[in-house]
């Protein structure tokens, strides 16, 4: 673009500069969940939860008594890349212990059905 076209500046001093507020939003948030199963040792979810959610062990033992009891149960709550990379670690690292335990990863705001 050549210089000409473009309209000159002035500023006499009565200019009124708006600073724009910044575009900042929280991220969406995602639950990652143990389900039950008839199979998997209790101490093996506990030590799970310790070592992927850093978990107290005394914490970690009542989610797993909770999942235990009701089906299953929210580990944590993360961004989705962090929550798909727990479920993906948890869910290896179950098959290859050779457990049948399922992880997985929903929205927060998902309604329970
Ligand atoms: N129900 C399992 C048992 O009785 C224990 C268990 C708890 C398995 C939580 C999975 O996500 C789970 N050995």
């Amino acid at each position: 673009m050549s210089e000409k076209n473009q309209t000159p500046f002035y500023d006499h001093g009565d200019t009124a500069i708006q600073e724009a507020r910044p575009q900042i939003k929280e991220p969406p948030m995602y639950q990652v969940i143990l389900l039950n199963d008839d199979y998997t040792p209790m101490d093996f979810v506990v030590e799970l939860l310790v070592q992927f959610f850093f978990h107290s062990t005394e914490k970690a033992t009542k989610i797993m008594l909770d999942i235990h009891h009701s089906g299953k149960g929210v580990c944590g709550i993360y961004t989705e890349d962090v929550a798909a990379t727990k479920v993906s670690l948890v869910n290896e690292y179950s098959q290859s212990n050779q457990h049948p335990l399922r992880c997985e990863f929903e929205p927060c705001n998902q309604k329970e059905s």
